[in-house]
């Protein structure tokens, strides 16, 4: 197996500072159940995390830098972006889709289950994320006219590019492969079926991953790629195929990515009569009143209330786990105490 050029993964200066001597740096290049492969200067190798790491819940994601020793991951070096969402299930745990990650393109199919709801939600935790969100509407070719659809998505998409693309036609697909810099990577993000793999496949001009057979549209749901896996794109930059995402449940994001999502609801609050108006009922809402004259459409600010609702509960069930642990921690230092206050 050939050795990778580092610098041409995205390797850089400061990077390197933080690799202790001693550790071989590397990049996770795919990630399936507990194990890693991890590209070196040496060529691929297949690595662990060690007991103690995943005890402490150290998360490793596709696309992170890590030092390595006798094959196994030592450390994560500091991300400059990652895409987390709560894990899939009813447990509060980080999930890392992608690490180190200059630009996430949140990719839909053009059709009936093209959703503006879930476009809102993608776009929350990639303006959370440090990556540069970027929205690709794919099958173009299925619609004689996509546009209307295409201008729906745009009401939603404020200040994020809309890339439209056929991989059929080849539409749009050099432009997008363009977004993607010789040492910058890309990732894409979105439901079983959207096309993914097909651009990917496009762009590195093989058929490297695996796409779903039949081009039929309602079997778009089961998974064909099955892990997160990093690629090298000829000419350069690099691309993170994901399996399909059944749901995106936000994580601990911060308020200022839902602002930047729903610009257009801040910008109306800023002109309400009350700082701390709820815009439910009081008098002088701006915001109410853009709904009132169509200016803003309903379903946007109930959208909006619904994913603040969603984050207000994840920092809650955050909070508790936090006190939680705070507590078992506290126990144990009690339990010890008195057991050293005993061998006195
Ligand atoms: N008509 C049309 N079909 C497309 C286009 N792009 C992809 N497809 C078809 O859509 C199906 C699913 O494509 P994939 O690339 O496997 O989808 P994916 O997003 O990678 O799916 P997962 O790996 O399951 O997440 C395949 O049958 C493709 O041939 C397109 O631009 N137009
Ligand atoms: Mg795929
Ligand atoms: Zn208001």
């Amino acid at each position: 197996m050939p050795g990778f050029d580092l610098r041409e993964l995205g390797w850089n200066d400061e990077l390197a500072e933080n690799l202790e001597p001693g550790l071989v740096a590397g990049r996770v290049a795919a990630v399936h159940r507990g194990a890693f492969d991890v590209w070196t200067e040496a060529g691929a190798v297949r690595s662990r995390l060690p007991g103690r790491l995943v005890h402490e819940g150290l998360e490793v994601g596709a696309g992170d830098w890590v030092g390595l020793s006798d094959g196994l991951i030592r450390v994560v070096l500091p991300r400059r972006s990652a895409i987390v969402r709560n894990a899939a299930g009813l447990t509060t745990t980080a999930q890392t889709l992608a690490a180190n990650v200059d630009v996430a393109f949140a990719v839909s199919s053009l059709g009936p289950d093209l959703e503006p709801r879930r476009i809102e939600r993608y776009l929350v935790t990639l303006w959370e994320s440090g990556a540069s969100p970027e929205i690709v509407l794919t099958k173009a070719d299925r619609l004689d006219d996509p546009w209307p659809l295409v201008a729906g998505v745009e009401a939603v998409a404020l200040g994020v590019p809309v890339h439209v693309v056929s991989a059929v036609t080849g539409q749009g697909c050099d432009a997008l492969r363009a977004r993607i810099g010789a040492g910058t990577t890309a990732v894409l993000l979105g439901s079983s079926g959207v096309g993914k793999s097909t651009l990917v496949n496009r762009w590195l001009g093989e058929e490297t991953m695996a796409t779903k057979e039949t081009r039929e549209d309602d079997d778009e749901g089961r998974h064909t790629t099955t892990h997160r896996q990093l690629l090298v794109l000829p000419g350069g930059g690099l691309v993170i195929d994901t399996p399909g995402l059944r749901e995106l449940q936000l994580w601990d994001v911060d308020s200022a990515a839902l602002d930047a999502t729903f610009a257009d609801v801040e910008e109306l609050a800023a002109e309400c009569r009350f700082a701390d108006c709820t815009h439910t009922h009081e008098p002088g809402c701006a915001v109410l009143a853009g709904v009132e004259t169509g200016e803003l459409p309903h379903e946007r600010l109930q959208s909006w209330r619904k994913l603040q609702r969603e984050l207000r509960a994840i920092a809650m069930r955050h909070d508790v786990r936090l006190r939680k642990e705070e507590g078992r921690k506290w126990r144990l230092r009690t339990r010890e105490a008195r057991a050293r206050a005993r061998h006195r």
